[in-house]
């Protein structure tokens, strides 16, 4: 079944129209910045890569991850500071807190579209 109301931290990571091909709700907390025209013209110019990640400090190990907003600002080993050069095509997204890891999965996903797996317990992970 659907995680969205998982215990878990959750955070939607989704990789953006440029990072697949080289009128969201999505960004509605951004709906009033001069940028939000150009930024659903962008998130909605082609198909984007979804996926909803799960476990302990997850939101701010997939921000780690992918690097500061400015591509330019991001550390090199970073998925912007090493794929990207814009701000405005920044290849990747990441929630940037627990409630919208729940917000934006519940609204990208359908109840069943995430399966509920477990790993094998093997000795040397547990
Ligand atoms: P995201 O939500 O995509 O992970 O990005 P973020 O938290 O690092 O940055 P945020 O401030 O929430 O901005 C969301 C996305 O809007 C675009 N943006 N363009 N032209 C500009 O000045 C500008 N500022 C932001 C970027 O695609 C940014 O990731």
């Amino acid at each position: 079944g659907i995680v969205a109301s998982s215990e878990v931290e959750q955070s939607y990571v989704m990789i953006k129209p440029d990072g697949v091909q080289r009128g969201l709700e999505h960004y509605k907390d951004l709906k009033d910045k001069p940028f939000f025209p150009t930024l659903i013209d962008y998130i909605t110019s082609g198909p984007v890569v979804c996926m909803a990640w799960e476990g302990d400090g997850v939101v701010a190990s997939a921000r780690k991850l992918i690097g500061s907003t400015n591509p330019l600002q991001a550390e090199p080993g970073t998925i912007r500071g090493d794929l990207a050069v814009q701000t405005g095509r920044n290849v990747v997204h990441g929630s940037d807190s627990p409630d919208n890891g729940k917000r934006e999965i519940a609204l990208w996903f359908k109840e069943g579209e995430l399966c509920q797996w477990e790993s094998v317990q093997t000795p040397w992970l547990v």
